[in-house]
């Protein structure tokens, strides 16, 4: 199993994280996981904080001359802002003027601002604030470019696209991984529908001129992944399961869907199935269409994996809806500093990231192996019994 931690706030000095489970023996390119880190950061309708920081990573231990060694890995990412917030943040005792403190008491509707404060007994809900700031997935995406690292040494790649922003389009977009392999990584909503990606970056300045802010849903697919991943035999072993679980958990995504997802509660079996052939050349079994999402029964089955995230609007609105003063009770408008206007391409790059976390641990449960070359062999050994099946 790949098992990962991160801490840090928003607004604090670093995020930080360790990675355990990475066999010894693997390739760490420094420059492919800055450039996962940069890609998390770009986007249109990103806010001011974007400009502040320049996501690089420090790797403080489990790498030697560009490989793994097997032990755990602890990783540093710097926040440049935090110089802006040294005493607001500070570790030791402070008397801050109250004025300066940037104490928050204003909780904003849909943030974890007031349920996480009535949790900690916090008075302070910056003291939420910070930890439940997308910030944290910075963190998220250096252990996950680790993740993909694995998981490419097994032929398999992850790429992400939003297919809906805001509404648009009505239905949202289905495309081929060629589509979305062409998609450059400049388009500014990682778009593939030029036409489309203008009237949603129409849309995000109607809205930043509101005061206001979007959602949308982002699309992850996985490809080159062998049948056999996960388990059927049990309920915490099933990847699908896995794979919601950690999509899920991306601040704003507030549903996911696994190949058709809903739609297959509402079509006949026979529209939703999808039927088995054999190819005879390549001897494997093959789906000519793929509406499960690459996994039947919680197992991959050698199909694309397909993953959906449906992201709320950030919570954090210039033109704040109502609220309560935690200290007097009294009607509010909810607290506000500068915020995104939408993160719907970002959330899709840490979900990719969130995806390769799953996937690497699944391969790591099914191959074992301490080191790299190990588990390839048990991944050779597994693929000529797939052959002879
Ligand atoms: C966030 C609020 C904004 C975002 C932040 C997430 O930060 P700030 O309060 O500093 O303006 O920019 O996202 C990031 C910093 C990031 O790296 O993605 C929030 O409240 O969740």
């Amino acid at each position: 199993m790949i098992k990962f931690t991160t801490a840090g706030e928003s607004h604090g000095r670093a995020l930080v994280a360790t990675v355990e489970g990475l066999p010894a023996g693997m390739p760490v390119d420094l420059g492919f996981i800055n450039n996962e880190l940069e890609r998390r950061q770009w986007g249109y309708g990103r806010g001011g904080r974007m400009k502040i920081e320049q996501d690089q990573v420090e790797i403080l231990s489990g790498v030697r001359h560009g490989l793994t060694l097997g032990s755990p890995l602890a990783l540093v990412i710097e926040n440049k802002d935090w110089q802006n917030w040294t005493e607001v943040m500070a570790v030791e005792p402070r008397d801050i003027d109250p004025e300066k403190s940037r104490r928050l008491k204003r909780p904003r509707p849909g943030h974890a601002d007031l349920a996480g404060g009535q949790k900690f007994d916090a008075r302070d809900l910056r003291n939420v604030l910070e930890r439940a700031s997308a910030r944290e997935t910075a963190a998220r995406v250096a252990c996950g470019a680790l993740a993909k690292q694995l998981l490419v040494a097994f032929g398999a790649e992850i790429r992400s696209h939003v297919v809906q922003l805001g509404g648009i389009p009505d239905v949202p977009l289905e495309l081929s991984w060629d589509q979305l392999a062409a998609i450059p990584e400049d388009a500014p909503l990682r778009c593939a529908d030029l036409k489309i990606q203008q009237r949603m970056i129409e849309s995000i300045d109607q809205r930043r001129e509101a005061g206001d802010t979007l959602g949308g849903i982002f699309e992850v697919v996985a490809r080159g992944l062998l049948p056999g991943l996960g388990s059927h035999t049990a309920w915490d072993l099933k990847l699908d399961g896995r794979l919601a679980q950690a999509v899920m958990s991306i601040p704003a995504v507030k549903a996911v869907a696994i190949g058709a997802g809903t739609e297959a509660s509402s079509l006949p079996g026979s529209e939703i199935h999808d039927e088995i052939a054999y190819n005879s050349e390549t001897k494997e079994f093959i789906r000519e269409t793929n509406r499960a999402g690459g996994l039947e029964g919680g197992v991959t089955n050698g199909e694309e994996v397909r993953i959906r995230g449906y992201m709320k609007p950030l919570s954090t609105l210039r033109r704040p809806l109502r609220s309560v003063d935690i200290d007097t009770k009294q009607d509010e408008p909810a607290g506000f500093e500068r915020s995104d206007i939408t993160a719907v391409p970002a959330a899709g790059v840490v979900a990719e990231s969130m995806v390769a976390l799953v996937l690497a641990s699944a391969m790591k449960d099914k191959f074992g192996g301490d080191s790299l070359g190990e588990m390839k062999r048990n991944f050779e050994g597994y693929r000529e019994q797939l052959r002879g099946y």
